[in-house]
């Protein structure tokens, strides 16, 4: 049995029940196999056995009182599993679906997004399984301050440094925010995704979704594609989906269709943005409404068969899993060309060995939605420095890093034989500045 089977048996002995931390582990010991071989002194040291497991895993009651005056506990996470480069970031998740194995294969992959970001970032994650869904304000924030009340003794600006993930914007951030500074009163960057008026950086709401089309971008037009002209289906409908929508537009694309937790709408004209940032961002409705704007527009119950509709380039930017063999198989047969994951891990490992196979461009999550961590990490930046810097030096700086990231990852695969294989140039080209970095701090 080699090396990296024998860590992954551990692993799942170790971790029984958490599926979707084996498949975030097994992609990633997979693509290190040629890596291995060239550098035995990480065998030696032990660099795999020891990236498999968390520095530390808290998990915390959440007790708050909702508003018919009944007590509510909900579970906290945070896994602050890798610190080698930089202190602890990733993003906090609020869905009744979040449990241990979730956040585990969460914050592993984040360790190596952030490495390729450039950036001193070490990899973390947390979360709840508290459904932010339908409550009010006043819950809202009586759970974010039970939530940060526990929280705040395990994190810090140069410490653990979360922000936003599914169900956790800039609502929850101040929150949590408010909270944190109440109880230790420090005036300091714990969090990014932040407000602007109180340490927040212009271009991080955006980032996510204007990183993953400036990589998406980079990617194509090696191979002499653009957006222009291009049908995009755009999954979900929160941050990223809806700043990846609208960098679509400026770059020349049409979305025809965008999704939520129930259904999808296709628009044949193109989505109009402005109506789902209203339903979304402000009303917090269901994507359901759109049609009753946009009669010419379809609405379908169910997540899945946005997969159905026919488009050139496919940006899955809900959940993890939700292309599965099927239906890449449809977006293949459709005349789809390229994939960029704009979620974590939103493809099986059944999908993305059909997009290989067929020869879909195929931009994988760690690299393509980097840009919102590493917006996180110049939020930081700016942070430290005690200014801001304008939109325009933001973005820039974003597009620089995007860019990056696609000729790291092109190379790493190029130079460990796999030619045009963005997974394992990710892969590789992320694990061996984490590797390194342990490798010089001795066996911690
Ligand atoms: P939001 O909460 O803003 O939006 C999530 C969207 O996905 C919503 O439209 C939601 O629908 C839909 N969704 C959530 N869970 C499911 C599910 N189980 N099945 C179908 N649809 C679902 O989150 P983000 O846009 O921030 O995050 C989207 C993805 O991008 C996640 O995988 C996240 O980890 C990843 N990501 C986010 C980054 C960021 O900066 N925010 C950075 C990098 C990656 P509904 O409204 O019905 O819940
Ligand atoms: O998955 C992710 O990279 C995020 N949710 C963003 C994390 C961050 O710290 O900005």
């Amino acid at each position: 049995m080699s090396l990296t089977e024998q860590v992954m048996e551990q692993v799942m002995k170790r971790n029984p029940n958490e599926p979707e931390f084996h498949q975030a582990v097994k992609e990633v010991l997979e693509s290190l196999e040629p890596v291995l071989e060239r550098h035995p002194e990480y065998v030696k040291a032990g660099i795999l056995e020891r990236i498999v497991e968390p520095e530390r895993v808290i998990m915390f009651r959440v007790p708050w009182v909702d508003d018919n005056g009944k007590v509510q506990v909900n579970r906290g996470f945070r896994v602050q599993f890798n610190s080698a480069i930089g202190p602890y970031k990733g993003g906090l998740r609020f869905h009744p679906s979040v449990n241990l194995g979730i956040i585990k294969f969460l914050g592993f992959e984040q360790i190596f997004k952030n490495s390729l970001t450039g950036l001193p970032i070490g990899g973390g994650k947390g979360g709840s399984d508290f459904d932010p869904k339908g409550k009010s304000d006043g819950e809202i924030m009586r759970f974010c301050q039970s939530f940060m009340t526990e929280l705040y003794r395990h994190v810090g600006a140069d410490v653990d440094v979360p922000a936003g993930d599914i169900g956790v914007g800039a609502r929850e951030i101040g929150y949590m925010y408010g909270q944190y500074k109440r109880i230790t009163g420090l005036y300091e960057g714990v969090l990014t995704g932040k407000g602007l008026t109180y340490g927040g950086s212009l271009a991080r709401t955006e980032a996510t979704g204007y990183g993953l089309c400036y990589f998406v971008d980079e990617m194509i037009k090696a191979k002499g594609k653009s957006f222009k002209g291009a049908r995009v289906i755009s999954s979900g409908s929160g941050n990223v989906s809806i700043y990846a929508t609208q960098k679509v537009y400026q770059l020349g694309g049409k979305v025809v269709a965008m999704s939520d937790s129930n259904g999808y709408i296709y628009d044949p004209e193109g989505v109009n943005l402005d109506t789902i940032r209203r339903i979304k961002e402000v009303e917090r409705k269901r994507i359901s409404e759109y049609v009753k704007y946009h009669p010419h527009a379809t609405y379908t119950e169910g997540c899945s068969g946005i997969w159905t509709v026919k488009c050139d380039i496919a940006l899955p930017n809900a959940t993890q899993n939700e292309i599965n063999k099927e239906s890449a198989e449809i977006l293949v047969k459709n005349g789809c060309w390229a994939v960029g994951e704009g979620a974590n891990m939103p493809s099986t490992p059944e999908a993305i060995e059909v997009f290989q196979k067929n020869g879909v461009l195929f931009a994988p999550a760690k690299a393509a939605n980097a840009g919102g961590v590493a917006t996180s990490a110049l939020e930081m930046t700016q942070n430290s420095m005690r200014l801001s810097w304008t939109f325009e030096e933001v973005d820039a700086k974003l597009k620089e890093i995007m860019v990056n990231i696609y000729k790291n990852a092109s190379e790493a695969a190029k130079e460990y034989g796999y030619e045009g294989n963005l997974v394992v140039g990710a892969n590789i080209a992320g694990f061996k500045k984490v590797a390194n970095a342990m490798l010089a701090q001795g066996i911690v």
